[in-house]
C-alpha cells in the first residue's frame, strides 16, 4: 500500500484530462450562476420587494425563474459539477488515465447537447413546469428530449468510469479500490440504478404525451416514476460531498481518514438504501397504499444509520487533524482546522449546517409530522440547507483548489474567498431559519407570497428575514464569481504556488480493510432485492391499473 500511496503523490493529471474537467467546471459555473441569480430574487419576491417587473421583458413569470432556478441549479450544475469532479478522483485516485477517453467525451458532449436542447425551451416559456415536471403539465417536447440527453450522457460517463475501473483492477488484483475513486464509482452505480425512474416516466409518458402520441398520462403513475429517482437524487449530490468529506477534507484540515472501513460502509449502505424511498415525498399522495408509505418512512429512517456513520467517522477524522495541528481539550481541536483556508472553512461550514439539514430531514420523513411541514416553505427552507449548502458549499470550496490545479492558477483573494464561505454560512442560517419558521406558520412553497391576498401579520417579519437572508447570499454569490474568474483569468502560477490534489491517506492501510468491502457482488444485489420488494408490487399494481386519461395542461 506504501508504493501505492507514494505513486499516487506523483501522478500528474494529463494537460488534456485538466482540460476535458475543466469544460464539466465551466458548464457547470455557468447554470450555476444563471440558476443562482433567480434565489434572491424569489427571496426578496417574498419579503415584497418584487424585481419581476423589471426583468418582465427576460422573463414572463415568477414560474419561468423558478423553473430555471431549480432546473440548473438542482439538475444541471450538479450533473455537470459531479462527472467533471470524478473523472479527477477516478483518475488521480487509480493513478492512471480514462480507459476510452472517447466514451467519456461522447457523455459529456451529449449532456451538452441536452443542457441546451433542454435551455431552449425554458427560455422560451414553453417549459414552465418547475424541476419536478408533474404530470398533467405537459412541456415542449423539447425539454423532455434534452433531460433524457443529460441523463443518459451522464450514465455513459459513469460506463466510461467502469471500464477505467475494470482495466486498474485487471493490473491491480487484490488492492483495496483507493477510497475517492471507490465513493464515484458506488455514486455513479446508485445514479443510474436511481435514473431508471424519469427514464421511464419520459420515455413512456411524457415524451409520447408532448408529442401528441398518447391522449394524456397517468398523474399518480408519473409521481411514482418521478420520486423513484427524486429522492435518490438528493443522494447523488450528496455522496461527491462525502467523497471530499472522507477521502480529501481531512488531509485539508492537516489529518487522516479516521477508518477506511466504516467510510466504506457508508457508502454501501447509501447504495443499497438510496433508491426503495421515494413514497416519502408521497405521504399525502392517495393513490399510493398506507402500508407502502409506511414501509418507505421505516426504510428512511434506516439512511439514518449510514448518515450517523459520516457522521462519526468525518468528525473523527476532523477531530485527529484539529489534534496533530497542536489542538487541545474536548473542543479545543475545532479552533485548529485551518479555517483561514477557504476549501477548508466552505466544507466545514457545509457540514455545520448539513447537520440542521439532517434533522429536518427526519422530521420531513415521519409520516404524521410531514402533514404540518408538506408543500410550505418549510421545505425549500431544508433543502437549502441540503442541495443548496451542505453540497453547493462544498463544491464552492472544492473549486478553490481544483480550479487553480487544472488551470496551473494560484487561487485568487483566498480573503475574498473566506468571506464567501463566511457570507453563505451567515446568509444561509438567515434565510434557512426564516423559511423553516414560515412554513411551520404555514406560508405555501412555490408562491409568490408578497402577491398573495391571505398573508397574515405574524409571516411578515419572517418574511423580511428571507429577503435579508437572501441578500447576503446574493453577495457571497458575486464573490464567488469574482474568485472564480479572477483565478482562471490570471496568468500561471509558478508551480509552488499552484495546489495539490489532497487526498488523505487513511489512518490504517487499507489492505487491512475487510475484503467485503471492496466487493460489488453482494451489495449489487441487495441493492436490486430491496428495490424489488419496496417498489415492485406497487409498481405491478399502478402500472397494470394505469390510465392514460390526463390530457397535457398549461398553467402558465
Ligand atoms: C443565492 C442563494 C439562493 C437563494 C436566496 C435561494 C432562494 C430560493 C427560494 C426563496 C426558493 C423557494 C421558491 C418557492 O418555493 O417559491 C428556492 C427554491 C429552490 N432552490 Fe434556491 N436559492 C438559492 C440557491 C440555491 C442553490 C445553490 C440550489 C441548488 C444547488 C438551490 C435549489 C433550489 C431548489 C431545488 C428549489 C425548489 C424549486 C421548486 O420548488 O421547484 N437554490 N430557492
Ligand atoms: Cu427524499
Amino acid at each position: 500500500m506504501q508504493a501505492t500511496q507514494t505513486l499516487q503523490a506523483k501522478y500528474e493529471l494529463p494537460a488534456g484530462d485538466k482540460r476535458f474537467i475543466g469544460w464539466h467546471m465551466l458548464f457547470g459555473l455557468i447554470a450555476l450562476a444563471i440558476g443562482t441569480l433567480f434565489g434572491p430574487l424569489q427571496a426578496f419576491e417574498h419579503a415584497g420587494w418584487d424585481l419581476y417587473p423589471i426583468i418582465r421583458p427576460l422573463f414572463r413569470s415568477y414560474y419561468q425563474g423558478l423553473t430555471l432556478h431549480g432546473v440548473l441549479n438542482a439538475l444541471v450544475y450538479t450533473t455537470f459539477f459531479i462527472t467533471g469532479f470524478f473523472t479527477l478522483t477516478m483518475t488521480y485516485g487509480l493513478q492512471r488515465r480514462l480507459r476510452f477517453p472517447v466514451v467519456n467525451k461522447v457523455g459529456f458532449w451529449m449532456m451538452v447537447v441536452g443542457l441546451v436542447t433542454a435551455a431552449i425551451p425554458i427560455l422560451l416559456d414553453e417549459a414552465t413546469v418547475l424541476y419536478t415536471f408533474y404530470a398533467p403539465m405537459e412541456a415542449n417536447w423539447a425539454f423532455y428530449v434534452g433531460l433524457t440527453l443529460v441523463v443518459v450522457g451522464s450514465w455513459i460517463e459513469g460506463f466510461g468510469f467502469y471500464f477505467t475501473y475494470m482495466a486498474w483492477r485487471k493490473q491491480n488484483p487484490g488492492i483495496r479500490t483507493p477510497f475517492i475513486a471507490f465513493g464515484s464509482l458506488v455514486t455513479m452505480v446508485m445514479w443510474q440504478f436511481a435514473t431508471l425512474g424519469v427514464a421511464v416516466e419520459i420515455l413512456t409518458m411524457l415524451l409520447p404525451a408532448a408529442l401528441g402520441l398518447i391522449p394524456g398520462t397517468d398523474p399518480q403513475l408519473a409521481r411514482t416514476y418521478f420520486w423513484f429517482t427524486g429522492h435518490p437524487l438528493v443522494y447523488f449530490w450528496l455522496l461527491p460531498a462525502y467523497v471530499s468529506w472522507y477521502g480529501m477534507l481531512p488531509k485539508q484540515a492537516g489529518g487522516k481518514l479516521f477508518s477506511d472501513s466504516l467510510a466504506r460502509l457508508a457508502m454501501w449502505l447509501f447504495l443499497v438504501l438510496s433508491v426503495p424511498l421515494g413514497f416519502h415525498h408521497q405521504f399525502v399522495d392517495p393513490g399510493v397504499p398506507t402500508a407502502w408509505k409506511y414501509v418507505h418512512a421505516v426504510l428512511t429512517y434506516a439512511v439514518f444509520f449510514p448518515s450517523m456513520i459520516t457522521a462519526f467517522t468525518v468528525i473523527a477524522s476532523l477531530e485527529y487533524a484539529g489534534r496533530q495541528n497542536g489542538g487541545k481539550g474536548i473542543l479545543g481541536w475545532i479552533t485548529k482546522l485551518h479555517w483561514s483556508d477557504p476549501s477548508v472553512a466552505a466544507q466545514l461550514f457545509a457540514g455545520i449546517l448539513f447537520l440542521f439539514g439532517g434533522i429536518g430531514g427526519i422530521t420531513n420523513a415521519s409520516y404524521n409530522i410531514n402533514l404540518v411541514i408538506h408543500n410550505t416553505v418549510w421545505v425549500p427552507g431544508h433543502l437549502h440547507l441540503t442541495v443548496g449548502t451542505a453540497v453547493t458549499l462544498s463544491f464552492m470550496g472544492i473549486t478553490y483548489w481544483l480550479l487553480p490545479h487544472i488551470t496551473g492558477r494560484k487561487l485568487w483573494g483566498r480573503k475574498v474567498a473566506l468571506w464567501q464561505a463566511w457570507t453563505w454560512f451567515i446568509g444561509m442560517i438567515i434565510f434557512s431559519n426564516a423559511m423553516h419558521v414560515l412554513g411551520l406558520l404555514g406560508a405555501p412553497r412555490r408562491t409568490p407570497l408578497a402577491q398573495a391576498p391571505y398573508v397574515p401579520a405574524e409571516w411578515i417579519p419572517r418574511q423580511i428575514q428571507t429577503g435579508v437572508g437572501g441578500a447576503i447570499l446574493l453577495v457571497s454569490a458575486i464573490l464567488y464569481f469574482v474568485v472564480v474568474l479572477k483565478t482562471v483569468l490570471a496568468k500561471r502560477a509558478a508551480p509552488a504556488d499552484v495546489p495539490e490534489i489532497p487526498v488523505a491517506e487513511a489512518m490504517r492501510d487499507p489492505q487491512l480493510t475487510p475484503a467485503w468491502l471492496d466487493r460489488w457482488a453482494p451489495w449489487l444485489v441487495a441493492t436490486i432485492v430491496l428495490i424489488i420488494i419496496a417498489y415492485g408490487p406497487q409498481l405491478i399494481a399502478q402500472i397494470s391499473g394505469m390510465q392514460l386519461t390526463s390530457p397535457g395542461m398549461r398553467v402558465w
